[in-house]
Order: C-alpha cells, then sequence, then structure tokens
C-alpha cells in the first residue's frame, strides 16, 4: 500500500483534497444543523387585534376567547351588513389553535382600508389598518413570524398579504413578506413569512412582538386573511445556570458564557452580541 500510495501520488492528492470536502461538507452541515435546531417555533400564548371586523365580516368567523370591545369605527364604505371594527384583548383563539383552517370558519378575515368614527364625524372616512400584539410563551430573539392564510383552495385572500410593520420594543421595521406555503388559487401563495434576520429586530429578545401597517395584493380590497400565526425564534436563557458548561452555545446568540449571564442577570437589558 505504501508503494502503491508512493507510485500514484496524485491519487494521494485527490484523496486528500476529498477528505478535505467532506470535512468541510460535515462542517457546513453541522452548521446548518446548529442553526436549524436553534431556529425553533415559539408558542404564541396569547394576542390582541385591535381594530379588526368582528368574526362574521364577510360571512367568515373566527373564535376569540377574550375581551371584545366595540370601537366607535366601521368600515366605510361597508359591503357586508357587519362593519363595525372591535378590539379583542387578553385571549387567545383562531390565531393560535394550532389549526390551519381550509375553509372561511376559523379564520380571521381582517381589512386595511378605511373607516369612520361615529363619535367624531361619521360623514369622514380615514384611513386605519389592524394591529396584531403577539404574546410569547417564552422569551425569544425572533427569526420570522408566519401569517398563514389559511389553505383555501377556492379563495385568492388568503396570502394576499404582501408587507407588514414589525415592532419589538421601541423598533420599528416595514418588511415585505416573503411567500410561503402552498400555492394558491390565483398564484401567490396561502402564507407569508416576515423574515426579522438581519434587521435588528432578530437581536432584540422579546416576549411581545405588536405587527400593523399592512400592505396587501391590490385585488383584494385590503382585505387579508389569519388563520394561524407562527414565531420562528430562538429560546433564550432565564437562568444563569444555562450558561455554564458551554451551555451558553445551544443559544446561538451569545460570544461567550459572560454574555449569557450577562444577559440573564440584567434580565436582557445587555442583549446577546448575536455573533
Ligand atoms: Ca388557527
Amino acid at each position: 500500500m505504501l508503494t502503491d500510495s508512493r507510485a500514484h501520488s496524485p491519487r494521494i492528492t485527490e484523496g486528500a483534497a476529498m477528505r478535505t470536502l467532506v470535512a468541510l461538507a460535515t462542517g457546513a452541515l453541522a452548521l446548518l444543523c446548529a442553526s436549524a435546531a436553534n431556529a425553533a417555533p415559539v408558542p404564541i400564548s396569547g394576542y390582541d387585534v385591535n381594530l379588526t371586523p368582528q368574526s362574521g365580516f364577510g360571512a367568515w368567523q373566527h373564535a376569540y376567547n377574550g375581551t371584545i370591545t366595540p370601537t366607535t369605527r366601521e368600515l366605510t364604505p361597508c359591503f357586508s351588513g357587519a362593519c363595525p371594527l372591535v378590539n379583542e384583548t387578553n385571549g387567545s383563539g383562531t390565531l393560535n389553535d394550532g389549526i390551519v383552517s381550509v375553509r372561511t370558519n376559523d379564520d380571521q378575515l381582517l381589512k386595511v382600508g378605511t373607516a369612520t368614527d361615529t363619535s367624531v364625524d361619521p360623514g369622514t372616512a380615514t384611513a386605519f389598518t389592524p394591529t396584531i400584539t403577539l404574546r410569547l410563551a417564552r422569551t425569544a430573539s425572533v427569526r420570522s413570524i408566519t401569517v398563514h392564510g389559511g389553505n383555501i383552495q377556492d379563495n385568492s385572500i388568503p396570502g394576499a398579504l404582501i408587507g407588514a410593520s414589525v415592532r419589538i420594543g421601541g423598533t420599528t421595521r416595514q418588511l415585505a413578506s416573503v411567500p410561503a406555503g402552498d400555492p394558491g388559487p390565483v398564484g401567490y401563495r396561502f402564507d407569508d413569512m416576515l423574515d426579522l434576520q438581519g434587521t435588528g429586530l432578530d437581536a432584540l429578545p422579546t416576549n411581545e412582538i405588536v405587527v400593523s401597517d399592512f400592505t396587501t395584493e391590490p385585488t383584494t380590497d385590503g382585505q387579508f386573511s389569519a388563520a394561524e400565526i407562527t414565531v420562528d425564534g430562538s429560546t433564550l436563557p432565564s437562568s444563569t445556570q444555562q450558561c455554564l458548561q458551554a451551555g451558553w452555545k445551544q443559544f446561538g446568540v451569545f460570544k461567550n458564557q459572560g454574555d449569557c449571564v450577562s444577559f440573564v442577570a440584567t434580565r436582557g437589558k445587555n442583549p446577546p452580541a448575536h455573533p
């Protein structure tokens, strides 16, 4: 074997190159796995929706178990007879029940458009947008938020979202959404992902996300649907013990153990260095 190897030194080089390639590929795979393992679903424990048409608007139905408060605003023009806007607060329902509906029930029909304020001037319609506040079950750095429009094969509204603002703490970014999920009947996909990576929002540990300022495809008159909202991110430690013995590495956002301990000790005021 030694003689063969010496006699065919180019093959040794090839073999070494191949081993290098395998090592590089394995390294890349390990990085991918670490990244994938790190970006896990972060459960939504509850949510608010301000300025939403009530369930029944457009014959779509959604559920909400919190407080539903009428506002003085009404969609204008009103085509469906169910145009008052309400605030849904301190509850859970259609958006976090784990079900992506295939029908217009258990799917929240929302709208961005104009509404009158009946307490001020019923004759004047002004612009409004819904605001969705998501409360996370755990503090996390958020990678992405996906609005699942509902897999309704014969309806053009699911997936009509094209953008939204995302606010974490005092920082707001207006983002174009990334089409995701299965193709719908009119060419766009049922889901829309708001990708926070690289926006700076992904470096802000939080348990609350505010999504608002929605924009939609021109074909739906400002209407869009949300059958479910999901969040992906890195859960962060709540005790310094989780930082020790290389524990800080599993969170994927700390530079070293001290960075992790500092994050916990300051309750997130010292954010992760985010390598
Ligand atoms: Ca749902």
